[in-house]
Order: C-alpha cells, then sequence, then structure tokens
C-alpha cells in the first residue's frame, strides 16, 4: 500500500517533509538548499523503509546484537505513528508523534512501552526521540537517527570530531582507533563509541553541517560506495557520492537498558553554516 502525502512543516526559509509512516523526516531544505538527501529510487510503500531523510532506528540497531532480528533497524521506521501535536512556535513548526506497542506488534513483546518523537524545523532540525518503560520488568534496547545528510561529492568531504575515538569497522569486522579526519575513500560502516559532535566540511557545496548529540554513546559514519549501492535496489547506482550517513544512537555494548518507570532520549540537532 503507497505512503499518505508527507507533511509540510516549518517556516519561511526552513522546510521539512515528514512522514506519519515511521515518523519519518523526509527532506529538509533551508534557503532552498537540501540538506538531507533521498534516493530517486527509494519505495513509498507500507512495510518497507524510505530511503533518505532520516529514519529511526528502534528497538534495535541493523540485525541487532544477536544478529539475526527482522525487520532490519527495528518495527519504528516502518510502523505508523500518530501525530499528537503540531505547534508553531515562531522560530520553528514542532510535532509530536507518539509510537504505542498497538502500532507495532512485535517490537518488543510481553513489554509495555511507549516512545514519543519531537520533530522541531527551524533555522535548525533538532529532533528528540524517548522511549518509556511503562511495564513491570525492565527491558534494553538500541537505538538511532539514521541521518542521509546531502553532500556535494563524499570523497570530498572531512569529519571532524572523532579523532582518537575508537570504532567498529563493520567493513572488515575489525576494532580501530580514529585518527585526525574521518575522510571517505571506498565503502565505510563506521560504530564509533563516541556520542556524535562532528562537523562535516563540504568544499563542492560550501558549506559545513554540524551534528550535534545528547544521549548518545555511538556515532555511525556509512556510505555504501560502488558495489553496495549497485546490490541495493532502492538506492541508485551513481547515487552514492551524494550522501553521507552521520547516525546517533546507542547500540552494541552501548544498548539502553530501562527499569519501570525509566526513560532516555536521544536528542539530534543538524546546523547548516558556510563554509
Ligand atoms: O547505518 C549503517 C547501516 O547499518 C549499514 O550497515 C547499512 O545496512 C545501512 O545501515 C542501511 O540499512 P538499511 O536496512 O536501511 O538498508
Amino acid at each position: 500500500m503507497t505512503l499518505d502525502v508527507p507533511r509540510e512543516v516549518g517556516t519561511e526559509r526552513s522546510v521539512a517533509q515528514v512522514y506519519d509512516y515511521g515518523a519519518h523526516v523526509w527532506s529538509w531544505s533551508l534557503d532552498g538548499h537540501d540538506v538531507l538527501w533521498t534516493s530517486v529510487k527509494s519505495l513509498f510503500e507500507t512495510g518497507k523503509a524510505l530511503r533518505g531523510g532520516v529514519p529511526i532506528c528502534w528497538p534495535w540497531f541493523g540485525p541487532g546484537r544477536s544478529g539475526d532480528l527482522t525487520p532490519a533497524h527495528g518495527f519504528a521506521r516502518i510502523s505508523e505513528w500518530a501525530l499528537a501535536g503540531r505547534v508553531d512556535r515562531g522560530n520553528a513548526e514542532v510535532l509530536t508523534y507518539v509510537l504505542d506497542p498497538e502500532a507495532a506488534p512485535g517490537a518488543l513483546p510481553g513489554e509495555d512501552w511507549r516512545v514519543t518523537y519531537e520533530v522541531s524545523v527551524g533555522d535548525e532540525l533538532e529532533l528528540a526521540l524517548t522511549a518509556e518503560n511503562r511495564g513491570a520488568t525492565s527491558f534494553s534496547y538500541e537505538v538511532a537517527l539514521h541521518t542521509y545528510l546531502a553532500v556535494g561529492d563524499v570523497r570530498q568531504v572531512a569529519i571532524a570530531g572523532l579523532d582518537g575515538a575508537s570504532y567498529l569497522d563493520k567493513v572488515t569486522g575489525q576494532p580501530e582507533v580514529q585518527v585526525g579526519d574521518v575522510t571517505i575513500v571506498a565503502e565505510t560502516d563506521r560504530v564509533y563509541d563516541r556520542g556524535a559532535d562532528v562537523v562535516v566540511t563540504d568544499p563542492v557545496l560550501g558549506r559545513r553541517l554540524r551534528v550535534a548529540s545528547e544521549g548518545a554513546a555511538n556515532t555511525v559514519v556509512w556510505n555504501p560506495w560502488v558495489a553496495k549501492s549497485a546490490a541495493m535496489p532502492d538506492f541508485g547506482d551513481d547515487e552514492w557520492p551524494g550522501m553521507l550517513c552521520i547516525e546517533a544512537g546507542n547500540m552494541l555494548d552501548h544498548a539502553v537498558s530501562l527499569e519501570p518507570g525509566g526513560s532516555e532520549t536521544l536528542r539530534y540537532r543538524l546546523a547548516v553554516e558556510a563554509s
């Protein structure tokens, strides 16, 4: 089944399109310039994830810590969220979404939980994802805001802010330590043991994208490069130079454990600076 049209949210200079499906921020433009990347090959049908914007990964990341969980990246991004609020704050418009177990059957069987997601569209894009344990037993989850940034040429960007951080290189399976800025010279899929506080310098588009997070122990840097792009039907073969994922979240050893009545919030803030 195809998706309903997305909501258009924001201000004079800052406009986002958001689907209730997945509470998915699909696009965000500032002064007419796209900040998020979207694939022309994305699918728009229920049960499938959108390719681009900001997919929500919850309650697990990838195939989960056990390595065998489906759907990939959990249920949140392929579930219909309920819009609970829409407020114009003058300098930003704010949507509030809620996801409950009834809308995501099988997400955390036997548990009682609620996820609330606040999307603030203003001069910056500010996202806040709060998971709460409404049940009588503790549970743990992984979470990520899997943001696809639009870049002029990923081979020419420099990613500052991860120098000295250890990371899992998912391409080789090896643990590594970052030295200096991250540059993209091949397929790159890394889970850093440091919350996202990075600056992406893009000489082609003449801008810096600043990502700040709170409540994140991990940053993921991903570009599929040539072969992986060609292997994904919802990703154009020649699109990879124009995108870079800078994701913030908590996964693997940093999975979040919630006691009954507990809650945790992951925040992701994206700003654009001329360079
Ligand atoms: O965040 C990077 C990653 O985990 C990659 O390994 C790749 O699988 C990517 O997510 C996209 O996953 P998806 O399920 O959206 O195709």
